[in-house]
């Protein structure tokens, strides 16, 4: 197959060129220059509309720009946007019992990224273990999966084992043990080797790692297992949250309530940065004045989206939606696989999906796919090399579900 011919336009090229002289080049993008997004879609700066099958990495889950979310931004941003949490404000209050209420826990305490959020958890996890568990100060080991991604922070990328995320930013953190993803008797086994353990850090899907679903009743038994040990269940949700996956949470395909939930992303609809993290009062009760916090964490604007924004989840269904249309999207996809065999896997659970390439991971196949799901009007990307994820926003329709599965369709025959 021929490498696709690169022809953009002199708009889109003065635009990619500024982002390579002066942006660090931390990232490599998909050469497409996006300027409005509405719902499923997006359009580039030469107006040609496309499928957003990436969705931010599921954080426009609830579409893009979407107007009750704006709008709540907007009025917020004209009234009060930031205090610090040196003053009280009338929002926050309101934002807190709302966002616990909504998932069930005592308390929640307010940051901004993904990351941040996953700090906040491994630091009130630690916390717990020291003043309630009573585990010997800095004994405290956490529990992490191999394949995770949980953010980009020195700590977070401490318990990476994706080289390309730690080379050369050590020295690391420490008090973090590694165990296979979806396996049971290794969790087993390392809760029972020490009595220092105090947390279990997990995604309930991995997304970067390529959306491996693990099997059916690992997050159950592994809660289970948490419980027996004393040690705390932490949900990474932040991009199977916010019902991405055909729930509201991806545990609540397994009736799991963790002992701390992270979620970022979706929360707040793409439109500003928010995120959280929500526990009972033993373990949220552990923080005290001054130990921990943000600027920016659980400002007025922050807490006016997130409300709008999980208010769209419910009001939409767009749980429901997910659900019905990721069984559609994969009997689609492995109905194609049954026609090409360059789709060697389809898996996913509502609608986080990635159908593996047939190709090595160090091929450039994917990539070249997605250049020609990009000329058919959908946009995806590559993760590790031959996996690419499929995960539009949750207000897709069946039509444009099958309108995608036509794209995608066309796009692989190209490379027979
Ligand atoms: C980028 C990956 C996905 C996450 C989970 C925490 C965070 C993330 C489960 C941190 C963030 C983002 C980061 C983004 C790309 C995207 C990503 F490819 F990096 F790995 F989704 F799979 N926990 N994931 O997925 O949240 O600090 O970013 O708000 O470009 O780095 P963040």
């Amino acid at each position: 197959m021929g490498h696709i011919q690169e022809v953009l336009s002199s708009k889109s090229e003065v635009l990619i060129e500024k982002e390579n002289k002066y942006g660090a080049h931390n990232y490599h993008p998909l050469p497409v220059v996006l300027e409005k997004g509405e719902g499923v879609y997006v359009w580039d700066v030469d107006g040609k509309k496309y499928y957003d099958f990436l969705s931010a990495y599921s954080a426009v889950n609830q579409g893009h720009c979407h107007p009750k979310i704006v709008g709540a931004m907007i009025d917020q941003a004209q009234k009060l946007s930031l205090t610090s949490r040196a003053f009280y404000n009338d929002k926050l209050g309101n934002y807190e019992e709302y966002v616990t209420k909504y998932f069930g826990f005592d308390k929640v305490l307010p940051m901004n990224t993904g990351a941040e959020a996953v700090e906040t958890a491994l630091k009130l996890c630690r916390k717990w273990a020291y003043e309630v568990k009573g585990i010997p100060e800095n004994q405290a080991q956490i529990i992490v999966c191999e394949n995770n991604f949980h953010g980009r922070t020195t700590t977070i990328i401490s318990f990476s084992n994706d080289e390309t995320a730690r080379k050369s930013f050590g020295p690391f953190t420490e008090g973090f043990i590694k165990i296979e993803y979806d396996n049971l008797e290794a969790l087993e086994k390392t809760l029972a080797s020490s009595k220092n353990i105090a947390g279990f850090l997990v995604e309930p899907i991995q997304g970067e790692a390529g959306v491996y679903v693990p099997s059916e009743g690992y997050l159950a038994k592994a809660k289970a297992l948490c419980e027996k040990h004393n040690v705390l269940f932490i949900a990474d949700e932040v991009q199977t949250g916010i019902a991405r996956t055909g729930k509201l949470l991806a545990v609540h395909h397994e009736n799991v309530q963790p002992d701390i939930l992270i979620l970022g992303k979706a929360i707040s609809g793409g439109v500003y940065p928010v995120s959280a993290v929500l526990a009972n009062d033993e373990i949220m009760n552990v923080i005290k004045p001054g130990q921990h916090g943000s600027t920016f964490g659980g400002n007025p604007v922050a807490a006016a989206v997130a409300i709008a924004a999980l208010e769209v989840v419910k009001d939409e269904k767009l749980a429901e939606n997910a659900e019905h249309l990721g069984i559609i999207l994969r009997k689609g996809l492995n109905e194609i696989a049954e026609r090409n065999d360059l789709i060697t896997l389809v898996r996913g659970k509502g609608l986080l999906n990635a159908i593996v390439i047939n190709c090595t991971e160090d091929s450039d196949l994917a990539w070249e796919i997605c250049l020609k799901f990009r000329d058919n009007g959908l946009l995806a990307k590559p993760t590790h090399g031959n996996k690419i994820r499929l995960a539009p926003p949750l207000v897709m329709t069946e039509v444009q579900i099958h309108e995608c599965l036509d794209i995608i369709e066309k796009s692989l025959n190209y490379f027979r």
